[in-house]
């Protein structure tokens, strides 16, 4: 049967939510700030809505910018967490439309705010069908979350990924399998997912500018150049070929918290509080969603903004503040005694994720 897969990305996440909780805000130009907490202004942006992209606003400037660009935009921090539920609702609502596998629905999650839905089975291969799905995925998003997202409909996850970018806010852009050239070959390399800049710059090299002439790139020099495996997936993906199923990664997910030391620093009495909040917040987000967890992982990045990140793994899964806080000191421990400069950011998280099953604390075994 022929595949249907649907990308779904919502439109200007973490700044559609600010509106919807601040109905005032409408009109205005938001911007979400990503604060490092020292002084007002001082972080980059995480996004905006609309508005703010028409003064020339966007992800991953200084906000410090941004401001020069609009000194009227309404200047909001990151509240990451409460995203998250918002985005675990929405992804919910995804899941629910996705085709059932025996493990599992049909279903991938890839970011705070996109994922892929299969609906082959659903709509038996029909992409007119598939259309419908769409239009009703996004009403469903708006009636319960009032947020408004854009699906690009696809015969697989690499089609269907590029196309939900062509239309936002609210678009829908379809992809049919008769399609695949007239979409992809006018493009730059660049623009096939999966490729970043130093394939495109090696790409360019060897004179291949379009998807087009990707296309229709001798497969043998692409494999010379990028190694077997790479060589041929670039060869595929250019004909719009992707096999690759969804998957659920639940196994593989982590849930943690970062945030900013108000001062550098190399000093355990400073640290400790910190380690001891953002182990907190890991626990409660453990709690809320019934979660053990059996991966440690404490993260610092220090005044040269290098990042270091230290594991341990428990015997057992397990969901006890105090263990978590314990291990988290250990690994800090070892941190502080190797290294030099101070730091500036820590982070705390989890992994290897398991429903609870009553196992508390190491003594319970
Ligand atoms: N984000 C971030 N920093 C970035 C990019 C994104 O913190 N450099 C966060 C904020 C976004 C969310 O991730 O709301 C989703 O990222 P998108 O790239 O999908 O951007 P938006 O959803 O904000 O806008 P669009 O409507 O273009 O998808
Ligand atoms: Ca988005
Ligand atoms: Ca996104």
């Amino acid at each position: 049967m022929q595949r249907v897969v649907l990308h779904v990305d919502m439109d200007y996440f973490f700044a559609a939510i600010e509106e919807r909780e601040s109905p005032g805000l409408r009109g205005k130009a938001v911007v979400v700030c990503m604060l490092s907490g020292r002084s007002e202004l001082s972080g980059a942006v995480s996004t905006c809505n609309y508005v703010a992209r028409e003064f020339g606003i966007r992800s991953g400037m200084p906000c410090s910018g941004a401001k020069k660009l609009n000194p009227d935009a309404v200047f909001l921090p990151v509240r990451k967490e409460f995203y998250t539920t918002v985005s675990d609702r929405v992804m919910e609502i995804l899941r629910s439309y996705a085709d059932v596998k025996e493990d599992g629905n049909a279903f991938e999650q890839i970011s705070i705010d996109e994922a892929f839905v299969e609906i082959t089975e659903k709509t038996g291969g029909d992409f007119n069908l598939a259309f419908d799905l769409a239009m009703q995925i996004q009403n469903e998003i708006k009636e319960k979350e009032m947020l408004t997202c854009s699906v690009g409909i696809g015969p697989n996850k690499l089609i269907a990924k590029m196309a939900s970018s062509i239309k936002k806010p609210e678009g829908i852009t379809v992809v049919s399998p008769d399609k695949l050239e007239d979409f992809l070959w006018p493009l730059k390399v660049s623009k096939l997912w999966g490729i970043g800049d130093v394939t495109a710059g090696k790409l360019q090299e060897m004179g291949i500018i379009k998807i087009k002439d990707l296309a229709e790139h001798e497969v043998l020099d692409l494999v010379s150049t990028f190694g077997k495996t790479r060589g041929i997936w670039l060869k595929q993906a250019a004909a719009g070929i992707d096999d690759s199923p969804l998957k659920e990664r639940d196994g593989s997910e982590q849930i943690g918290r970062i945030a900013t030391l108000s001062e550098d620093t190399l000093d355990l009495e400073l640290i400790s509080p910190l380690l001891e909040r953002l182990a907190e917040d890991v626990i409660s987000k453990l709690d809320s969603r019934g979660l053990s967890f059996r991966v440690v992982t404490v993260m610092v990045i220090n005044s040269n903004f290098r990042m270091y990140t230290k594991s341990r793994t428990l015997n057992h899964p397990v969901y006890s503040k105090e263990i978590l806080l314990g291990t988290a000191r250990e690994i800090m421990n070892e941190f502080l005694s190797e290294s030099r400069v101070e730091l500036r950011r820590l982070g705390v998280r989890v992994g290897d994720l398991q429903k609870r099953k009553g196992q508390k604390s190491l003594f319970d075994y």
